[in-house]
């Protein structure tokens, strides 16, 4: 495993995940999106459609409606609390988020096809000192992260199957997106395309 810093506040472990370890969390994702189905959200306003498909793990999922973005405890088409996430991903949260309570929003992305998600910044958190830890299965991806304005420079990077990103710090609000996903670049996932599991702390613990 190697461990990258692309930029203050950022760290890229490669391959984190091997491939059994994979393997083992794709068939628990897909248990789990048998509970709490992928949907197409919204965008805030226009109401238009993301290209990537999302469901939440978690006490908290994160949504996207022509309100406006938010959480909330359950599934905006099942009506039912989003499943726990696998322990699994709880543990590669203690290990690599170097924060002492535990993640709320397991945010599952799915990109098929020509699935995109153009720059933006996570900030819908109330605990915006704990990281932001992202893994990635399936397809390779470019990912693009820059400074904590939208017109900053950027740098790209390709995230490949296994890999674990951490953002926080100085980094926490950097605006950052997946510019594309090189399709069939990965036999992981059953019928292709590329998972993303994000976790975030939402709510700021007692003291
Ligand atoms: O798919 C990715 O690697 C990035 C996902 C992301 O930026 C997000 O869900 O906020």
């Amino acid at each position: 495993m190697v461990r990258l810093e692309p930029g203050p506040g950022i760290v890229l472990w490669r391959e984190r995940l091997d491939r059994a370890a994979q393997t083992a969390l794709v068939a628990a994702v897909r248990a789990l999106v048998a509970e709490a189905p992928f949907y197409r959200p919204q965008m805030p306003k226009s109401g238009a459609p993301f290209s990537v498909e999302e469901t939440n793990f978690g006490p908290l999922g994160w949504l996207s409606e022509p309100g406006g973005y938010r959480y909330g405890a359950t599934h905006p088409v099942t009506g039912k609390p989003w499943p726990a996430m696998p322990p699994a991903l709880l543990a590669l949260w203690q290990a690599v988020a170097d924060y002492p309570h535990e993640p709320e929003c397991c945010l599952v992305n799915l990109y098929r096809g020509e699935a995109r998600m153009g720059l933006h910044q996570d900030r819908d958190e109330e605990a915006l000192e704990a990281p932001v830890v992202s893994l990635s299965l399936g397809d390779n991806a470019r990912f693009r992260i820059g400074g904590t304005t939208r017109k900053g420079p950027t740098q790209s990077f390709l995230l490949q199957s296994g890999d674990v990103l951490r953002f926080g710090g100085p980094a926490r609000l950097a605006f950052h997106g997946i510019d594309k996903v090189v399709a069939g670049s990965s036999t992981l996932i059953p019928g292709g395309g590329r998972i993303n599991l994000t976790l975030r702390r939402v709510t700021r613990p007692a003291a």
